[in-house]
């Protein structure tokens, strides 16, 4: 671990704040479990197997290394190379599952809104839904020739809702959105055999030939992974996003707040955590119905405050500009600062520890989904059901309404929040960066060419206790920044960006290069571009296919001046939008740590081979300046291929400029 990352718990003065109150009230967070419980060094190189009741086998790397030949195997002859291959199969499968059964959960709620079954819903942007129902072989239009009309509404979300919820249970055939990549890049696909079937099928498959005793050939191992990746981030997730635009309204760029500093002491505090934007959806609209706001005036509040954390968080904020509590490593902390009337969870990232923590408070736990109950007895579950969706949801809001009164002493909200803009999509960057009339990325291909821009960084993912808490994100975002490298976010560095103030227009003047910032303070954007939740990651998948096709810039998404990152992951889905990512032929680079590195065959083929195969690859590091100057790198061999390369100079860092960054985060 780098020493400048391990120093502090958190470089967020509002999260410091709270780490201090729990350490007054003797509330265990995970930040302070990260200092007494080391990860096991095995499983940290990826090279324990337990998939089967002759091990768990234990193949950590020798003390001094390998010397001759490699001889470590399991009971039953599995390799190192082949044990970790697995394990990291299956964060593959586990993460591309997940974002796509949240997939599924959106695609059904749509279908039962087409059809008029879930009647507190309604389909916000039908221009999109004809647009995205074209690319899934959906008829848009009745009658030819001269007869030929638009065909109605109804009929188009129907058969689009039926067609991409198909997606999941198709045997055969191609998932339709894989089709939307560049051309190069599909051909490549195709060529490969790596264009998912169906969503489900890969999933099933890769669990399948991860068993003991099917797949032995890592680099086959590593083709289904792709399979199922590519299912995730261009079929799962990117329907998610689609199907979530159409039927709650596709975002446009709008003002928000975030920090813990949004909670109010004298209001209804609602924070709705976790990742499916459905039952949130109907959050807002029930905590603005006049309904509700007078019931909480006559409990003695002044109004109701809903506010989000992890992904859900970014949704809400996407489409109604709601105020966001904090990422990942903040929701324990949300729960001391004594304000939170009601926890709304969902699914996925939601710590178990948050029921302990709520013990300590008067915090009302709600789980909503069947797929995600706690057992702790202070937890109370409410049943989404699309059905009755507004219903639900005012249930939902009375409960932490009558809870208001019950907060204890001591509430301390800490001051920081700070402003933002968030809601960029593919379409909102078209018309930002190109002009309303023009509304083409040829701007950006040309600000990309003349330099002003040097490249694409996207960075995402997580927060993890094992660093310090969004660190790691601040450093790189901002070494890139500097190196006029324009970042697309999503997920909890969105947040973490957010919060650090990168999420303006006015950070282009602090923190950019002379060209980025000429470029932001142009068009009046901020120079990171807050593009949505972590299943939005398919925003940077069909931007970087709309750079592509702009033309100047190569025939593929390996061939742009582009990498990636995930400086803090822990997620599985992490793994599984890195390997998507990498076979889209981005550069993709993990901080914390990949646990690969028990295993050195398999390890080189995914930090180097893979490229030959993908035109992306993976690469670790625990130093976000490593990790920043690798992008760095790799922008400028990517620009120098295209030709493009002239009069680019890195700003070069001395050691007192070094210190410097290393002072500002800490
Ligand atoms: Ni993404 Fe979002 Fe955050 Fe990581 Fe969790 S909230 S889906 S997984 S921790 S970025
Ligand atoms: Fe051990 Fe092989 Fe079983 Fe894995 S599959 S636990 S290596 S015997």
């Amino acid at each position: 671990m780098a020493e400048e990352t391990k120093k502090v718990k958190s470089v967020d003065a509002a999260s410091n704040t709270m780490l201090e109150k729990a350490e007054k009230e003797g509330i265990s967070t995970i930040f302070d479990r990260a200092d007494k419980m080391k990860a096991c060094n095995i499983g940290e190189q990826g090279t324990c197997c337990k998939i089967c009741a002759q091990g768990p086998c234990r193949l950590p790397l020798p003390k001094k290394g390998i010397e001759g030949e490699d001889t470590r195997v399991g009971l039953c002859g599995a390799t190192p190379n082949t044990i970790a291959a697995r394990n990291f199969a299956r964060m593959v499968a586990a993460g591309s599952a997940s974002h796509s059964d949240h997939g599924r959960a959106v695609a059904e709620v749509f279908l039962a809104t087409a059809r008029g079954e879930a009647k507190d819903f309604k389909i916000q942007d039908t221009k999109k839904m004809v647009a995205v129902a074209k690319d899934f072989g959906v008829a848009v239009t009745v009658g030819e020739g001269d007869d030929e009309k638009p065909r109605d509404m109804t009929e188009i979300a129907i058969e689009l809702g039926e067609k991409a919820l198909a997606q999941w249970g198709q045997q055969e055939g191609e998932v339709p959105l894989a089709k939307r990549a560049p051309k190069a890049r599909y051909d490549l696909w195709k060529k490969l055999d790596v264009i998912p079937r169906g969503i489900d099928r890969e999933v099933v498959e890769l669990m399948h030939r991860t068993h003991m005793g099917v797949d032995q050939d890592y680099e086959n191992i590593i083709l289904q992974s792709t399979r199922a990746a590519l299912a995730d981030g261009w079929a799962g997730a990117m329907t998610s996003t689609e199907l979530q635009d159409i039927l709650f309204g596709s975002p446009v760029p709008v003002h928000g707040e975030i920090n813990l500093g949004v909670l109010k002491d004298d209001e209804v505090n609602i924070i709705v955590h976790g990742h499916e934007p459905l039952l949130s959806e109907m959050l807002v609209v029930a905590s603005r119905t006049p309904e509700m706001q007078e019931l909480a005036k006559a409990k003695g509040a002044k109004g109701i405050n809903l506010a989000g954390m992890c992904c859900t968080a970014n949704e809400i904020l996407m489409r109604h500009g709601m105020p966001i509590a904090g990422n990942y490593l903040q929701q324990e902390l949300a729960i001391i600062t004594g304000a939170v009337d009601a926890m709304v969870v969902d699914v996925q990232c939601i710590m178990e520890n948050i029921a302990n923590v709520a013990k300590c408070y008067h915090t009302k736990v709600i789980t909503t989904n069947v797929r995600a109950k706690m057992e702790e007895p202070n937890v109370v579950h409410v049943q989404f059901d699309e059905h009755h969706a507004l219903d639900n949801a005012k249930q939902i809001v009375t409960e932490a309404i009558d809870n208001y009164k019950n907060r204890r002493s001591e509430v301390l909200i800490p001051d920081e929040k700070a402003t933002m803009v968030a809601g960029f999509t593919l379409e909102s960057i078209e018309y930002h960066l190109g002009g309303s009339f023009r509304g083409t990325y040829f701007t950006l291909n040309d600000n990309i060419i003349n330099g002003r821009i040097r490249g694409i960084a996207g960075v995402v993912g997580c927060n993890n206790a094992r660093t310090s808490h969004d660190s790691s994100h601040l450093v790189l975002v901002k070494e890139l920044l500097k190196n006029d490298v324009i970042v697309l976010t999503t997920g909890c560095n969105a947040m973490a960006c957010g919060k650090a103030g990168l999420l303006t227009p006015e950070a282009a003047k602090e923190f950019c290069g002379p060209g980025l910032k000429e470029i932001c303070e142009t068009v009046g954007i901020p120079p990171v571009l807050h593009l949505g939740s972590c299943v939005d990651n398919s925003r940077i998948l069909t931007a970087a296919t709309a750079v592509v096709n702009a033309g100047g810039l190569g025939n593929d998404i390996s061939d742009l001046p582009a990498a990636g990152a995930a400086p803090e992951w822990m997620s599985e889905k992490a793994i599984a939008i890195g390997q998507y990512f990498v076979a889209s032929g981005v550069y993709t680079l993990f901080g914390v740590g990949l646990p690969v590195t028990g295993a050195p065959v398999f390890q080189d083929y995914l930090f180097n081979k893979i490229e030959d195969t993908f035109g992306g690859k993976w690469d670790v590091s625990d130093d976000p300046m490593v990790i920043a100057q690798k992008m760095i790198d790799h922008i400028d061999k990517k620009r120098k291929e295209l030709g493009i390369d002239k009069a680019r100079e890195r700003v070069l860092f001395d050691m007192e400029a070094r210190r410097q960054i290393d002072e500002d985060v800490a």
